[in-house]
C-alpha cells in the first residue's frame, strides 16, 4: 500500500502565539529572543513573525543584527510555558487522526495516516481537517506536506509557508525532488554539500544521477544520500515520545573566561533543564554541552549515562565534567548550553535497583519545587548555581 506520510510544521510558532494573545501585535514585525538592549544585546533570535522576515530577520541570527535590520520591531522574551501548552494541544489534534505520531520538535511532527486516512475522506481531506482542527484548538496556522516518504513530506510542508498544503503523489515523487537544491535534504550538512557542489552536484536530481565514483569520500553516507535523492526513503514514522530533548542556553553579557562565572552558569543551566524535564514528566540519558567561543566558533560535547535522570545535581556533574575536558585554548566563552536527550517517561523503570541516593534526591527536588511554586523560581538556588537563567 502506498504510504501516506504527513509533516506538519507550525508557522512562526512562538511569534504566532504572541500575536494570537495580543492582537495589537498582529501584522507587526514581532521578534522573539534575547533582549536587544537597543542594539547592544548579545543573544540570538529564537524566531520572528513573517512581517519581521521581510526585514531579513531570521532564527538564530544575533539579536543585535536583528535590531540593525528592524529597529521598529516588537522584541519579546520567549515564554516557553505558553509554547509548550500550545504544543500539547497540537498533539491532541493529531491524535484525533492517527496514533502514529513522531514529534520532531516543539512545533513539528510526522504523522503516518496510511491506515487511518480512509476514515476522514482520504489523505488530502485528512490533511485539510488536521489543519482545521489545529486552528480550532490553538488559533494558529500550520503548514502541511503529504507525501509517500518522510523526506518529501518534510520538504513539501516548507514549500508554501505559511498556511500551506502541498501534496506529492508517489508517481510524481522523482519529479518533485529532482529540481530542488541538495540542501533541502535534512541531514546533508554544509560540509557534504560543499563536497558535492565542488563536483558539480547541486540539485537532488543531479545527486540521483551521480555515479558511485562521484560520491567517493562520502562513504556509506554518500550512497544513502543518493538513495534518498532517488526517492527511496524507507524511514518509518517512529512514535518516540513527545519531546526529543530539553535544552537551555545563555549568552554572556561579555565574553568571559571567568571560571567561577562559567561554573555557576553551567550549574544554573542544569537546574533549569532539570526543572523542565520534571515538569514534563521526563528523564533522559544523554547530556550535551554546547560551547560557543568568541568569534562564534561553536562546539558540542556529549556523554550518555548508564541510567536516565532528571536530577539537577546529576546533570550538573556530567555537564561540569564535559566542560572540564573541553580545551578552549585562550579563547573566551560567548555562550553555554545544556541539553538532555534520549528521553523517556520519568516513571518508566530502567533498573530494579534505584540509583544510590535517588530517594534523597527525589525528596530534595520535590522540596525545592514546592518552595518555587509558592515563592517563585528565584526564591531558592542550588549551591553553586546562584544565577537567574
Ligand atoms: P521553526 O519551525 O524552525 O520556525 P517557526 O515555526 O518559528 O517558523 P516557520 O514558519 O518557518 O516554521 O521553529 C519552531 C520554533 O522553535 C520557533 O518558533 C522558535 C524555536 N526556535 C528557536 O528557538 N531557535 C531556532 O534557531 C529555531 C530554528 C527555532
Ligand atoms: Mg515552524
Amino acid at each position: 500500500m502506498e504510504r501516506r506520510i504527513v509533516h506538519v510544521d507550525m508557522d512562526a510558532f512562538f511569534a504566532a502565539i504572541e500575536q494570537r494573545d495580543d492582537p495589537s501585535l498582529k501584522g507587526k514585525p514581532v521578534i522573539i529572543g534575547a533582549d536587544p538592549k537597543g542594539g547592544r544585546g548579545r543573544g540570538v533570535v529564537s524566531t520572528c513573525s513573517y512581517e519581521a522576515r521581510k526585514f531579513g530577520v531570521r532564527s538564530a541570527m544575533p539579536i543585535s543584527e536583528a535590531w540593525r535590520r528592524c529597529p521598529q520591531g516588537v522584541y519579546l522574551a520567549p515564554d516557553f510555558h505558553k509554547y509548550e501548552e500550545a504544543s500539547g494541544k497540537i498533539r491532541g489534534a493529531f491524535l484525533e487522526f492517527t496514533p502514529d505520531i513522531e514529534q520532531v520538535s516543539i512545533d513539528e511532527a510526522f504523522l503516518d495516516i496510511t491506515r487511518s486516512a480512509h476514515l476522514f475522506g482520504g489523505p488530502l481531506e485528512t490533511c485539510r481537517r488536521i489543519k482545521a482542527r489545529v486552528k480550532e484548538l490553538t488559533g494558529l496556522t500550520c503548514s502541511v506536506g503529504l507525501a509517500p516518504t518522510k523526506l518529501a513530506a518534510k520538504i513539501a510542508s516548507d514549500l508554501k509557508k505559511p498556511d500551506g498544503l502541498v501534496v506529492v503523489e508517489a508517481a510524481g515523487l522523482r519529479n518533485f525532488l529532482s529540481p530542488l537544491d541538495i540542501s533541502k535534504i535534512g541531514g546533508l550538512g554544509p560540509k557534504t554539500a560543499e563536497v558535492l557542489r565542488a563536483r558539480g552536484i547541486n540539485t537532488i536530481g543531479e545527486l540521483a544521477a551521480a555515479e558511485p565514483d562521484e560520491l567517493r569520500g562520502l562513504g556509506a553516507h554518500g550512497l544513502e544520500l543518493r538513495a534518498l535523492a532517488l526517492g527511496e526513503d524507507p524511514r518509518e514514522v517512529r512514535e518516540d515520545g513527545e519531546t526529543k530533548s530539553v535544552s537551555n542556553e545563555i549568552t554572556f553579557e561579555r565574553d568571559t573566561a571567568d571560571a567561577a562565572e562559567i561554573k555557576e552558569s553551567l550549574v544554573a543551566l542544569a537546574d533549569k533543564v532539570s526543572s523542565r524535564l520534571r515538569e514534563g514528566g521526563l528523564k533522559g540519558r544523554t547530556v550535551t554541552l554546547k560551547i560557543r567561543l568568541e568569534g562564534f566558533e561553536t562546539y558540542t560535547r556529549a556523554r550518555t549515562m548508564g541510567l536516565s535522570t532528571n536530577y539537577a545535581d546529576v546533570i550538573a556533574k556530567e555537564t561540569l565534567a564535559l566542560y572540564a575536558a573541553f580545551d578552549k585554548g585562550r579563547k573566551k566563552v560567548r555562550l553555554l548550553g545544556v541539553k538532555v536527550s534520549g528521553l523517556m517517561p520519568a516513571d518508566e523503570p530502567e533498573s530494579l535497583f534505584p540509583g544510590e541516593g535517588d530517594d534523597r534526591r527525589e525528596r530534595a527536588h520535590k522540596a525545592i519545587e514546592s518552595i518555587r511554586e509558592k515563592f517563585g523560581r528565584g526564591s531558592i538556588y542550588r549551591a553553586g548555581g546562584k544565577k537567574d537563567i
